[in-house]
């Protein structure tokens, strides 16, 4: 944004920092923020240090990019070193009901609450926008808005700016709005006074450790990516390591059971943002149907969506796992087969899996002809697993940790 100031409205707006910084607050929360805080554009030294052992320890699995810039994805102020504050903001998306409620029903998706509705990036990049539009207007100093895409490391920065406390899932947790805050943040030229950064409020709590599925978590505080069913249905690009398939359950788009059980959300009162309002063309068809869906009828259906993102092939893929972890039925069966015609080598091997565990009569009635036909190696290696270790393929006998 550029900075040339605007005498005429420059003049009404007040020059003493602390009433700059009220009336931005007041300002964001009459946008519908539903939190707001300061802090110093510099970070401190051990974010840099945690987040390097993050990438050494390669929990980050297949998203190189977190693995880059990292002195700029620690330090604001590396990052543009024109910025004196770091504002923080947060958008509630707490929902109405019960988050797992979803889980049930093993025949349609379960879609993380997050991406139910339309992506939050868009939503919260235009109000993050109109709040920097507005305050260049009030006060002509440069500035910069960020949400989630920019290297910049946005929990501890909202820890700071006093929003919440990073909880032991890692994610941020507010007093007020439980695990539910999309965040994003302003960097400004504005020298401002910074708030009480927020401490840690989950003492000896643990639910979030236990309730993980895939055992993500090997510390408080800090998370694998790596065996994280958010990272494997959303980021990771190919096949899905068996061990982690069964825990996968119906979630074909993220995860929100750490964040779900934190005991901090029945403060929470459920977000009034009609963007973020389930859609029905999200939650409300069956996975047989979605499994049925070509790349064009996925990109219009999910238009606007953040499931978008993820690409057909990876969207296919997990609804595969997931119809191998329903309760079977004709439908999801038929779905099944139809999938080991696939074009992508990755959707026929979820597919041989889960048939395998769905029928091991179909499987077999299968498996000749296929097997015979098939040139990937990768799926190839499906059909022998299927058919020389069905109850592995049943998920009885799936856990090997990751090295
Ligand atoms: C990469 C990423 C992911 C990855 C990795 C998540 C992770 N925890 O790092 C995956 C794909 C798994 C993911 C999943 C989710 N994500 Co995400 N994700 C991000 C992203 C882009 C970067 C996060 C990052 O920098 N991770 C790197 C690690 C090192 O960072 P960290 O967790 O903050 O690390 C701290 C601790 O682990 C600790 N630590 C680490 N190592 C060590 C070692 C020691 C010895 C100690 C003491 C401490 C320690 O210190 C670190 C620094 O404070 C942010 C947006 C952003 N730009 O910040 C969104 C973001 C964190 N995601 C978000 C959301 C909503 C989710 C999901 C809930 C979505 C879903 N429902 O599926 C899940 C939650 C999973 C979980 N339990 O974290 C929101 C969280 C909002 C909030 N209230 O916190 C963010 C902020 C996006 C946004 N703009 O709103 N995400
Ligand atoms: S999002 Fe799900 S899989 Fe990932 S750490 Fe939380 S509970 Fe575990
Ligand atoms: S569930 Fe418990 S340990 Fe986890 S973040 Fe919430 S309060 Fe902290």
């Amino acid at each position: 944004m550029a900075t040339h100031p605007k005498p005429g409205l420059k003049r009404r707006a007040p020059v003493d920092p602390a009433l700059i910084r009220e009336e931005i607050r007041a300002e964001a929360l009459r946008m519908g923020f539903a939190a707001v805080g300061f802090a110093a554009a510099a970070a401190p030294a051990p974010q840099r240090q945690r987040l390097a052992s993050f990438v050494e320890l390669e929990r980050h699995g297949g998203m190189g990019w977190l693995g880059e810039d990292l002195d700029r994805r620690a330090d604001p102020a590396r990052l543009w070193p024109g910025a004196r504050t770091l504002i923080s903001l947060g958008l509630s998306y707490a929902p109405e009901d019960d988050p797992l409620a979803a889980l049930a029903d093993r025949s349609r998706p379960a879609i993380s609450v997050y991406a139910r509705g339309r992506d939050y990036h868009l939503v919260l990049k235009s109000r993050l926008k109109a709040l920097g539009l507005w305050m260049w207007n009030r006060w002509g100093r440069d500035l910069k808005v960020f949400v989630d895409t920019a290297p910049l490391m946005e929990k501890p920065a909202a820890m700071r700016a006093g929003l919440g406390w990073q909880g032991k899932h890692t994610n941020l947790v507010s007093r007020q709005h439980g695990s539910w805050l999309f965040l994003g943040e302003i960097l400004s030229e504005l020298a401002l006074p910074p708030d009480e950064p927020e401490v840690d409020h989950c003492g000896t709590c643990r639910a979030c450790l236990d309730i993980c599925p895939t055992d993500a978590f090997p510390a408080p505080g800090q998370l694998d990516a790596r065996r994280c069913i958010s990272y494997l249905t959303i980021e990771h690009v190919g096949p899905i390591a068996r061990e982690f398939r069964a825990a996968m359950g119906n979630r074909i788009y993220g995860c929100d059971d750490c964040l779900a059980i934190c005991p901090w959300n029945k403060f929470a009162q459920a977000a009034h943002e009609a963007a973020f309002a389930p859609r029905a063309a999200l939650t409300g068809a069956t996975l047989a149907e979605l499994a049925a869906i070509d790349d064009a009828t996925f990109r219009a259906r999910f238009s606007g969506s953040a499931i978008k993102r993820m690409g057909h092939e990876r969207f296919v893929r997990n609804i595969a796992i997931a119809l191998g972890n329903g309760d079977g039925g004709e439908h999801a069966i038929a779905a099944v087969i139809r999938l080991l015609d696939d074009r992508s080598a990755t959707i026929r091997g979820v597919a041989v899996w889960a048939l395998a565990r769905l029928s091991p009569g179909r499987f077999e009635a299968e498996r000749s002809s296929r097997l015979a036909a098939e040139a990937d190696e990768s799926v190839r290696a499906e059909w022998a697993f299927g058919s020389l270790s069905p109850q592995a393929a049943r998920g009885k006998t799936e856990a090997t940790p990751l090295a």
